[in-house]
């Protein structure tokens, strides 16, 4: 296994729309594992193939108390149900950031593993969130974009500065 490097804004990279996974192999089934691990050793609670700037519809969240209940998600597609309801968020590509997002409390997830089998899952709770912001990645959208511009600039400017 291997520990990717995670992209951070302003990085365009991040902005790239991510494709339909078509090939089901060992190397997208390697690809999965890296994120997994990337992910625990951020630590984090969920990935985007996207973050790791590979432009595939790939998302990993594992939110359980002791890391090891992965999920696994191959070209997710999110029905989201009930009032939007906000809560406190952060990005692993947005290191040090956080600030509140509304997000659905309920959504059904209509997705394939890495055989290329289809299922669904109904996610709540911690669970749903983490694949609202995932998936979010997968459409180049930062969790930031749901800020004002004003607290946006400043996080970008911040950002820039850390990294100069
Ligand atoms: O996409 C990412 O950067 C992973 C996020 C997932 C996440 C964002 C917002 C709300 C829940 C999950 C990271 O895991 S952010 C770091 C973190 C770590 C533990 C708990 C919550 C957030
Ligand atoms: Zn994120």
């Amino acid at each position: 296994m291997s520990l990717l490097e995670i992209l951070h804004h302003p990085d365009a990279r991040l902005r790239l729309k991510a494709k339909p996974v078509t090939t089901f192999d060992a190397a997208l089934a390697k690809l999965a594992e890296d994120m997994l691990e990337t992910m625990y050793a951020a630590p984090g609670i969920g990935l985007a193939a996207t973050q790791v700037n590979v432009q595939q519809r790939l998302i990993v969240v594992d939110v359980s108390e002791h890391q090891d209940q992965p999920h696994i998600f191959v070209n997710p597609a999110l029905t989201l149900q009930g009032s939007l309801v906000p809560g406190e968020e952060g990005c692993l590509s947005v290191p040090g950031v956080y600030d509140a997002v509304a997000r659905a409390p309920q959504v059904t997830v209509e997705a394939q593993d890495l055989t290329g089998k289809a299922f669904t899952l109904e996610a709540e709770g911690m669970l749903g969130v983490c694949i609202q912001h995932e998936c979010d990645h997968l459409e180049g959208k930062l969790f930031v974009d749901y800020l004002s511009s004003l607290k946006r600039n400043r996080i970008t400017k911040q950002l820039k500065k850390q990294k100069a």
